[in-house]
């Protein structure tokens, strides 16, 4: 049987994890995978989550099965998180899902399910799971160009491109924090882009995946929550792994918006019967820590004090990137974890060999894993491959 099978490439990203582990320099700097890192370099528990997790441990009662839903408290209380004004609206519904990423699935099978082989257009570059979660679903694939040649957004060649979507094709959208780029749309993008959705039947699918680390929570969800109150029928995936600090327990819910409340509850139905189909029910602990934060009003206001500092921290790091060499200008105004640096796979390899800087192949850099003490090693290791 296995015979059939062609060999696969690792995750490069993940990959980086190991390499910068076995190298044995003591200046070695990790800009690779995008986890959070404070001063220390250490991607610590919060202790908003250490604490709801000491209220888990002693008050849970039961470990019973839930359902393919999930918590539901856990979904309802971080609705009000990611919708504001618009949660309990009855035209959404969401479940609970293995981190972001089973969301992305979960909303790409639904879609699947409801358009088989529909079209799902995702601008260029973008996280490298998009492009295999919505093609092992069965999607087909369409890309559109995102930025210009200097960096920013080159809205018109966007559009250009979109202008060859058809009513029913599906529009992949980062909510906040582009991954890789830091390239957010401005407001009047995101607005252009509602309507565009509105008005030629395009389905958005939103990926909130670092809602809190850009601007702040309500900052970070405006243009989500725009979306939704501009079109009728939408998707979002959303992770708490990044701003709960949860990567490994898992943590994500899938909303979907109807036209109206008799076309979400179809969907809901759906949702749920293929989450059966898929993980039968979504693991509970990482949802739990959520739930037990975001139900107890001081451990809410301790996360969320939490989730500042770990802004500012990322936002200052940008600030002294910026100051430290003139072509870092362009990164001063993106937002989150992410900058994509202008330089060639071959200068990345030879970062890594020759000063222990470990970045994505794309040129990719993780900002939490600087600390400012070492941002002039950093600079001095980069500037000679940047374009003069
Ligand atoms: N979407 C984007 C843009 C991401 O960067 C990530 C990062 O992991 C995810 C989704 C998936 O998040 P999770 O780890 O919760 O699956
Ligand atoms: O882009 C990143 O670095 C994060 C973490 O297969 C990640 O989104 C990377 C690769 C992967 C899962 C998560």
């Amino acid at each position: 049987l296995f015979g059939a099978l062609d060999r696969q490439a690792p995750d490069a990203l993940l990959g980086l994890i190991a390499q910068y582990r076995a190298d044995p320099r003591a200046d070695k700097i990790d800009l690779g995978v995008g986890v959070y890192r404070d001063e220390a370099g250490a991607t610590p528990v919060m202790r908003a989550v250490k604490a709801a997790e000491a209220v888990l441990l002693a008050e849970q009662g039961s470990k019973s099965y839930l359902g393919p839903e999930g918590d539901t408290g856990f979904v309802d209380l971080l609705a009000g998180i990611v919708f504001g004004p618009l949660a309990g609206a009855d035209r959404i519904a969401g479940v609970q899902t293995p981190g972001g990423t089973g969301a992305l699935r979960l909303g790409a099978d639904l879609i699947a399910r409801a358009r088989p082989g529909a079209t799902v257009w995702i601008g260029d570059p973008t996280w490298p799971n998009h492009a295999p979660i919505f093609r092992e679903a069965g999607l087909t694939l369409a890309s559109h160009r995102f930025l210009d040649g200097t960096g920013a957004v080159d809205f018109d060649a966007m559009l250009a491109d979109l202008a060859a979507a058809q009513a029913g094709d599906v529009l992949l959208l980062h909510g906040c924090c582009h991954n890789p780029t830091g390239v957010d749309f401005s407001a009047e993008q995101w607005a252009a882009i509602a309507d565009l959705c509105a008005a030629r039947g395009l389905i958005p699918f939103i990926d909130l995946a670092y809602q809190g680390l850009g601007d702040g929570l309500e900052a970070d969800a405006a243009a989500t929550r725009q979306m939704l109150a501009t079109v009728p029928d939408a998707l979002v995936a959303y992770s708490c792994d990044k701003n709960f600090g949860l990567y490994r327990e898992r943590v994500g819910a899938l909303w979907v918006q109807g036209a109206n409340v008799a076309l979400t509850t179809l969907a809901f139905s759906n949702i749920v019967a293929l989450a059966r189909g898929i993980w039968s029910m979504p693991p509970d602990h990482g949802a739990a820590i959520v739930r037990t934060i975001l139900e107890r009003p001081a451990m809410r206001a301790e996360w969320m004090a939490e989730l500042d500092q770990m802004r500012t921290r990322i936002n200052a790091l940008r600030a002294a990137l910026v100051a430290a060499h003139p072509q870092l200008v362009a990164i001063a105004g993106q937002r989150g974890m992410f900058a994509m640096l202008p330089v060639s796979a071959a200068a990345v390899a030879a970062m890594r060999a020759d000063h222990g800087i470990y970045m994505a192949g794309n040129g990719r850099i993780n900002i939490a894993g600087l600390r400012l003490d070492a941002i002039p090693a950093f600079v001095a290791g980069l500037s000679p491959h940047l374009p003069s």
